[in-house]
């Protein structure tokens, strides 16, 4: 996969691209990324990759010239999904970057401002993608965000102990809790279960635990959910529902 960046500030990007997973993935060839200064695009003697609104307001708009400029020389073929990254873009769900995972050729669009001129997002933009319900000060920081995403989960990204199957949502469920070494840390016992070796009970009592803590801290997970009768059975009994 390729991943085409374009960000006022390249800096916030650069360095997080050379550190663990997101290395790795670049290093075994899995993910090529290129980060570009948008302002490279500008086509004004004063470099300006941003204008004032038309009818007023605060703020100022990135302007049209540079982002159409830029997708022209990276989309060379035509068939990269334009991502704008934006508070007004669909939200990110763990389904939505593994179908990501899947393509050829990205181009990030990280906005900056008050927005992107409407132009651009109608003529080139494919794809609206939100990290969540709060406002940042700019789209590299969601970026990176979702590259993390991506490039954790690209074949030899991870390693056979940190399979991404056991993960958080590949389930549509919350993690169930860890423990490790010591078995007993002040008092608190790690749970017998897990010492026993039973790796059917072990199993079946992740299942419970992950259902119980998405009830508990996630209960609109659920409702999204066919849960079997046995599933609702946990839910429902009171020392389980705790
Ligand atoms: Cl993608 N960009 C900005 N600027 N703020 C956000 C966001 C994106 N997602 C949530 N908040």
């Amino acid at each position: 996969m390729k991943l085409d960046v374009l960000a006022l500030f390249p800096e916030i990007i650069i360095p997080a691209l050379q550190t663990g997973i997101l290395k790795r993935i670049q290093d075994i060839g899995g993910l090529t990324i290129n980060v570009y200064n948008l302002r490279d695009w500008a086509t004004d003697r004063h470099k300006s990759v941003d204008d004032y609104p038309y009818g007023g307001g605060a703020g100022m708009i990135l302007k049209p010239e540079p982002l159409f400029a830029a997708v022209k020389t990276l989309n060379t073929t035509s068939d990269a999904n334009v991502v704008f990254l934006t508070p007004q873009g669909s939200p990110l769900t763990q389904s939505l970057v593994e179908a990501m995972s899947l393509e050829t050729h990205i181009i990030l669009i990280c906005g900056r401002y008050k927005g992107i001129d409407e132009r651009v997002r109608q003529q080139i933009v494919t794809t609206e993608i939100s990290i969540g319900d709060y406002v940042l000060s700019g789209g590299e920081i969601a970026a990176l965000v979702l590259i993390d995403a991506i490039g954790r989960v690209l074949p030899g990204a991870l390693g056979d102990f940190e399979s991404a199957h056991e993960d958080s949502f590949s389930q549509d469920l919350l993690d169930h809790p860890h423990y490790t070494r010591p078995a007993v840390y002040e008092g608190m016992e790690v749970p017998q279960v897990l010492l026993s070796g039973h790796h059917e009970n072990i199993k079946k009592w992740r299942q419970v635990e992950a259902l119980k803590r998405t009830a508990q801290c996630r209960p609109d997970l659920l409702q999204n959910l066919e849960l079997s009768d046995e599933e609702l059975n946990i839910l429902n009994t009171p020392k389980n529902g705790s």
